[in-house]
């Protein structure tokens, strides 16, 4: 997950150290006169020694311990270009780097550090602008266990974005838990969709509720709560369309399903690999319709990560999962520490 992220990253650091490494006039004057020091001691203790390569290497480190470099803005400017660049190359999206670049400019211009330090603190600084971005986590089977009655959870999200996959990956994880759920084929407008959940539905042994292709998906999902409350069912997860023949229309079908399902819980699933897009479709739906949580699906196969570090900060609501492939099994809690980690910023 997340690896050509990760090592853009690390030779991007790298950089930041080597720049510092042109030495400036008074900085030779300081080798010089250690140079000469570290001599004179070997010379009284050792005469006959002359000052080695690796003494020269010594001296050199030494100094890099000593010697103070100011992080100006000229240097922030630009080693932060490129920075800028990795970060869109990488699916971030642009107002988060925009925020990253101002968190790290309040953190790092003006600051004088150690000349071996420069790596290790724009480092922190960005670990903990990117550990900022991400809202606060929700645990969604709690809520669910809060809540006495059928609670209603409503997924959408554009088509092939992974709803009916990460439905019953949901599903299986509320057996797990001890849930009882049943599932509302709303997706009435998709080939084979109401079979696809069904499928799963029978795999799982949990019931779906259906109706003909092209009925009408809020009466599926109304019959399904409905279903659900008589029968003390504990979750209803309602699957949908996301067929983007306009979005204005889109979006009045899943009003409508709002307002007749009236849903305890409203999860936007989009593709992590997709980037720019998955962010707009988040903050469309989350405009019109308001989401809760998003669940990002296919990240095993993202390379890049962007999607994760910023759909949290763009909508404001917690990401809940990943999906992490095709097994029922794959669907990992989200955690942005682990996020953190495999880019290298821990
Ligand atoms: N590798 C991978 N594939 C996934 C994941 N989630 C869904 N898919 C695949 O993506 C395709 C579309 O998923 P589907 O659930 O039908 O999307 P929907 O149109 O939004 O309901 C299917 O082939 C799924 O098997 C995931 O987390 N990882
Ligand atoms: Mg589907």
């Amino acid at each position: 997950m997340f690896k050509k992220f990760r090592e853009k990253l690390k030779s991007w650091f790298k950089k930041t150290e080597e720049k510092t490494d042109e030495i400036t006039e008074v900085e030779k004057e300081q080798i010089e006169k250690y140079e000469k020091i570290e001599k004179n001691i070997i010379k009284k203790s050792e005469p006959s020694l002359k000052p080695k390569e690796e003494t020269k290497k010594g001296f050199f480190k030494k100094l890099k311990e000593k010697l103070k470099f100011r992080i100006t803005e000229n240097y922030f400017e630009e080693i932060f270009s490129e920075l800028e660049m990795l970060l869109l190359e990488n699916n971030v999206a642009l107002e988060v780097v925009e925020k990253i670049k101002s968190d790290l400019k309040k953190e790092l211009i003006g600051i004088e550090i150690n000349k071996n330090e420069v790596e290790k603190t724009i480092k922190q600084a960005l670990r903990i602008s990117i550990e900022s971005l991400f809202p606060e986590k929700i645990d969604l089977i709690e809520k669910i266990k809060e809540k006495k009655e059928t609670y209603v959870i409503l997924f959408f999200g554009i088509n092939g974005s992974g709803k009916t996959t990460t439905i019953a990956k949901i599903a299986n994880l509320l057996n797990k838990n001890n849930l009882s759920c049943i599932l509302a084929a709303s997706d009435t407008f998709r080939a084979a969709s109401i079979e696809q959940l069904e499928k799963h539905g029978e795999k799982l042994k949990i019931k779906t509720v259906k109706a003909e292709y092209n009925s009408d998906p809020s009466s599926v999902a109304f019959d399904a709560i409905r279903h659900a409350k008589s029968k003390k069912i504990n979750v209803v997860l309602i699957d949908t369309a996301g067929r983007m023949y306009t979005k204005k229309d889109l979006m009045m079908e899943m009003e409508k399903i709002c307002r007749v399902s009236n849903p305890d819980f409203k999860i936007f699933v989009a593709e992590s690999i997709t980037g720019n897009d998955a962010i707009e479709q988040a903050k469309n739906f989350n405009e019109t319709i308001g989401i809760d949580a998003s669940v990002l699906s296919k990240a095993d196969v993202d390379e890049r990560g962007g999607t994760a570090i910023s759909i949290g900060h763009v909508t404001g609501k917690p990401i809940l999962f990943l999906g992490t492939g095709q097994n029922y099994e794959d669907l990992e809690k989200f955690d942005e520490k682990k996020l953190i980690e495999s880019l290298g910023l821990d």
